[in-house]
């Protein structure tokens, strides 16, 4: 039998909302467990943003998560972090200027300090990862940095005896233009249900030709959340058929392609619970390399979707590298329905 959240436990939920609004509710006293906004560099205790330059006319957009009432917040190493003691959720902001390691360094301290932080608080399970690296494409002194990331994510994933390969969590992997690697994580007392993608060689078993360390993550994850709801978290998707990138140099099908994986991967995801997730109910998050790309890939989303979808009324476009050099495109989307994992 599958092992169900605590029933004592706080349900999680998390609902998008424009920056603005977010923001206006907290003002009135609704401060939410956390909060991750897109397209806008507002950091405080609570919120947490990326600095990624919003495309065409959408608004920055912040996702609150709400749990229970008692929360505890404080810090490990480089990680600030609040919990409910059911959930926790946490931040890394690292300049790496001001520490002087680098890249491959300082993403195993990042990692090794996140998994102090969930050891203290007493959940031990990785749900979902958020990465944003400074200049993901560029030279790090003789290897690529999103490979010297993945070094020191691995590194200490292994060390800390957490699920590098099979059960790693969902995680989306982003270049940036300019401020601080930033990591931020979602864990649980229960571990995720992965999910693979059958059209896609899992990352973690990438051959090493794209870097000496596989990058750790599952191409999504299921995860009970309480309260009778399943959540859904698809990690970063792209135009990658097998471990190989396809159509370089042609948005329109790569974005084509990367439905399909989205497609693909929310039906193989559908086979391990009684919810019923689709790609149009879902809140996405759309990175665009070249921004001059937006408004081509917003009107191939809205034909694939429909214009009136939860997908295109919620979507952010953000500007970003993306962590192949020929990728152009990639989404990423999480979404909660009613149901139970399978057992
Ligand atoms: C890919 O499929 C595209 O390193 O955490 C997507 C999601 C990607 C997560 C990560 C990388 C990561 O390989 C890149």
């Amino acid at each position: 039998m599958t092992a169900s959240i605590a029933a004592e436990a706080p349900p999680l939920r998390v609902e998008r909302l424009t920056l603005a609004q977010g923001l206006a509710r907290a003002a009135r006293g609704a401060r939410p467990f956390a909060a991750l906004s897109y397209g806008a560099d507002g950091n405080n205790s609570w919120i947490s943003g990326v600095s990624a330059r919003v495309l065409l006319d959408s608004e920055p957009v912040v996702d609150l998560w709400h749990a229970g009432k008692a929360v505890q917040s404080g810090t490990t190493g480089v990680v600030r972090w609040r919990t409910d003691g059911h959930w926790l959720l946490g931040v890394v902001d690292l300049d790496e200027n001001a520490v002087g390691e680098d890249l491959t360094a300082l993403s195993y301290r990042a990692y090794h300090n996140v998994f102090e932080a969930m050891k203290h608080a007493g959940c031990p399970h990785l749900l979902r990862i958020w990465n944003y690296l400074p200049r993901i494409n560029a030279d790090g002194g003789g290897m690529e940095r999103y490979r010297q990331f993945n070094t020191g994510r691995q590194q200490a994933f292994l060390e800390a005896g957490q699920a590098a390969f099979e059960g790693a969590p969902a995680a989306c992997a982003l270049g940036v233009h300019e401020g601080a690697l930033c990591v931020r994580f979602l864990a649980g007392r229960m571990p995720p249900v992965p999910v693979e993608n059958p059209r896609q060689v899992s990352a973690y078993h990438y051959p090493s030709d794209y870097g000496p360390r596989s990058p750790t993550f599952s191409r999504a994850a299921l995860a009970e959340l309480g309260a009778g709801q399943v959540a859904l978290f698809i990690s970063g998707t792209a135009s990658i058929v097998g471990h190989q990138t396809v159509h370089a140099g042609d948005v329109q099908a790569q974005l084509a392609e990367t439905l399909v994986n989205l497609r693909t991967v929310i039906a193989a995801a559908n086979q391990r619970t009684s919810a019923q997730f689709s790609l149009e109910h879902s809140d996405a998050v759309v990175y665009v390399r070249r921004p001059a790309d937006a408004p081509g890939i917003r009107q191939q989303l809205e034909q694939a979707l429909g214009k009136g979808s939860r997908f295109m009324r919620q979507a952010v476009y953000l500007e970003a590298d993306i962590c192949r050099s020929d990728l152009l495109v990639e989404i990423e989307a999480h979404a909660t329905e009613a149901g139970e994992l399978a057992e």
